[in-house]
């Protein structure tokens, strides 16, 4: 035994096992990660296990007895994040990134409490340290003889290497995409863990800079006259018609428009939606073709693309991976210009989608997220809390809201896979045979319904008549994984023409005082939500760097881009590069018009993206009346009561 402790690889496999265990004690101790199979639970237990090998092994390399000195340093390095993430998390309920170390907010606030925040018990984290230099001094190992082949430090990398690749492809297999769509610092904390996460966020966070750094004030005038020659002037009968007036929003999760007036087993599915877009006394107008423009950042891409009419990233979340650049997002605009106070409510993580950070951006003022919520087992399904309770609980709190205020309700129990409990469902599955799409309609039913329990709310408080009332739909929630049963459904083929109308979501809206149009057939997009909702605040969109236009709007171009650089306008559409005739669904050689479109299509995307990358708003002053943004002005808690 005491040989094994005093050889250079002995003492290093001991320190490999402490920072091991250690770390995943804390995981399983400290942090909530929400463990859902067995394979998370393996890959919890698992990670760590790479990372010690590679980082502590990198001090074998080191001569004689300085070995052991440098093991044990990295082992202190390694063991001091783990701790510094324990105690961000106690507070903060997330991990420490570098963007969170450089906002003093972050820090503020907590440090009169960081006291507060360490336990007894953290003594604990500490030992393996100490124990590790007595032994290092005590056993006096007899490293100062021992030669070690060159080749062992390289095995132990090696074997390092090896087990992070069967980590990751693990962690793909059961999450797609894990690194490339950057869904939440928690799933790569939960599979990579938390060092590989700190090195994923620090590549992360130097790509950004460096894109950043290479931008600079001159890049913002190309956009600014692209921009201003896009503009459409508004409606002059609609313009300035809902200022004053609260805004909700409600996001519908997964939400495609064929849904509206399908009738499933002989039953409408969504009857409630069906009768604002019919009943012409509700006063909604609907736009049948309006489109969906996310990519990879799904719901976040949805965000961000209704509040800054700029278009999400072509990989990843801008959300996250841009949750620091300056933004100039309808929170903030309404704010200044027309006093509004904004608040999303979304029945789900506050880290999810980087949300807790790029909502300061946004100059959005609360967040209710699952910690304000009654997140007991019976309310949660799938992604967080199921659509009724969350409206319901959402109630007491939008009328806690100074007023005008902008309230975005995100709705959840709609995603993929479409889990629904028995009592839920009101429905009988689709008979397709493939599980998503025939639970899809049950999910879909119960939306519905949690929608009219949330507008019979509404009416009953007071909020309901006064509101300008905004529903849209974030995304597909079928994929083309589903055409075979898709085309059961729909009794068609599913062509790629026929995919990509399916990209359809549903946009409606209601403004006091103003009669709705039924259903309208104009073509428009996500992108053109922010100046259409600024226009019928009053407050004129050109002034801002936008890329969508004002839907009510004569000028308003009908052609919708999509982020892979196809597009869709009323007469044709562009698909993976082939042109097709909407009206027969047939192939078509482009005439010359239909390829300048394209062109412009790519422009704007590229000019979007020169924004994004450049986070070139910090260099742009819309008018005389705007302030930038001061995120350090925004905090997310939950009021103890
Ligand atoms: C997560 C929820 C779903 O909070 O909004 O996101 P999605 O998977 O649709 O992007
Ligand atoms: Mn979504």
């Amino acid at each position: 035994m005491k040989r094994i402790m005093s050889s250079k690889i002995g003492f290093f496999m001991i320190a490999v096992v402490a920072i091991w265990l250690k770390s995943y004690l804390i995981y399983l101790n400290e942090f909530d990660l929400d463990i859902q199979n067995s394979i998370q639970q393996f890959l919890l237990f698992f990670n760590p296990m790479s990372s010690a090998l590679i980082f502590l092994g990198l001090g074998l390399f080191a001569k004689g007895r300085r070995a052991g000195w440098f093991v044990i340093g990295i082992h202190a390095a390694m063991s001091f994040l783990l701790y510094a993430n324990v105690v961000f998390y106690r507070f903060n309920t997330d991990f420490i990134t570098l963007p969170t170390l450089t906002q003093t907010s972050n820090f503020g606030s907590l440090g009169g409490s960081i006291a507060s925040l360490v336990e007894w018990h953290d003594l604990f984290y500490g030992l393996d340290i100490v124990l590790l230099v007595a032994l290092f001094l005590f056993i006096k190992p007899t490293w100062s003889t021992e030669r070690l082949q060159k080749r062992q430090p390289m095995l132990v990398m090696m074997v390092g290497m090896l087990a992070f690749m069967v980590n990751l492809t693990m962690a793909e297999a059961d999450r797609p995409q894990l690194l490339e769509r950057t869904f939440d610092r928690n799933y790569i904390v939960k599979y990579l863990g938390a060092y590989n996460f700190t090195i994923y966020d620090a590549l992360q966070n130097i790509k950004s800079s460096t894109q950043r750094v290479l931008a600079d004030s001159n890049d913002i005038t190309e956009v600014e006259n692209y921009t201003k020659n896009k503009y459409a002037e508004p409606n002059e009968e609609l313009f300035g018609v809902g200022e004053g007036k609260n805004v909700i929003k409600i996001h519908l999760e997964s939400f495609q428009s064929f849904l509206i007036d399908y009738e499933l087993h002989g039953e409408e599915v969504t009857p409630f939606l069906n009768s604002l877009v019919h009943d012409q006394s509700q006063n909604y107008t609907y736009f049948e073709n309006f489109f969906h423009q996310t990519e990879q950042g799904k719901t976040a891409d949805a965000e961000f693309i209704l509040d800054n009419s700029l278009y999400g990233l072509p990989q990843g979340a801008a959300f996250v991976t841009k949750g620091n650049n300056t933004y100039q997002a309808l929170p903030a605009i309404m704010k200044q210009q027309q006093n509004y106070t904004s608040g999303v409510f979304h029945g789900d993580n506050k880290s999810f989608w980087n949300r807790d950070e790029i909502y300061k951006a946004f100059a959005i003022d609360e967040f209710y997220e699952e910690a304000h919520y009654d997140m007991s087992e019976e309310q949660v399904i799938g992604y967080g809390l199921k659509d009724k309770p969350f409206f319901k609980e959402s109630m007491p709190y939008l009328e806690s809201m100074s007023q005008p205020f902008y309230a975005h309700m995100m709705t959840l129990t709609h995603h993929h896979p479409y889990l629904i409990d028995e009592e839920d469902a009101t429905i009988a599955p689709a008979e397709t045979g493939d599980g998503s799409v025939d639970r899809y309609f049950q999910t879909a039913r119960y939306l519905d319904e949690s929608l009219e329990q949330f507008f019979n709310d509404l009416k009953e408080s007071g909020l309901y008549e006064d509101s300008i009332i905004m529903i849209y739909g974030d995304h597909y929630g079928i994929s083309q994984n589903h055409n075979r049963a898709m085309e059961e459904i729909l009794g068609e083929e599913i062509t790629p023409f026929k995919n990509a109308q399916l990209q359809r979501v549903p946009f409606m809206i209601k403004i006091p005082g103003v009669e709705g149009q039924g259903t309208v057939q104009k073509y428009s997009g996500q992108i053109d939500v922010m100046p259409t909702l600024l226009h019928l605040l009053g407050i004129d969109a050109q002034d801002y760097i936008q890329f969508g236009t004002d839907m009510f709007s004569e000028d308003h171009q009908e052609v919708v881009p999509f982020r892979s650089g196809d597009f869709i306008t009323p007469e044709y559409s562009k698909v993976s590069g082939t042109y097709y005739d909407n009206a027969t669904g047939e192939e078509i050689e482009p005439t010359e018009e239909m390829e300048k479109m394209s062109e412009n299509v790519a422009h704007e995307l590229e000019l979007s993206d020169k924004v994004v990358y450049g986070d070139l708003l910090r260099f742009y002053t819309p008018n005389e009346k705007w302030e930038p943004v001061d995120t350090s002005d925004y905090r997310y808690e939950v009021e103890e009561d």
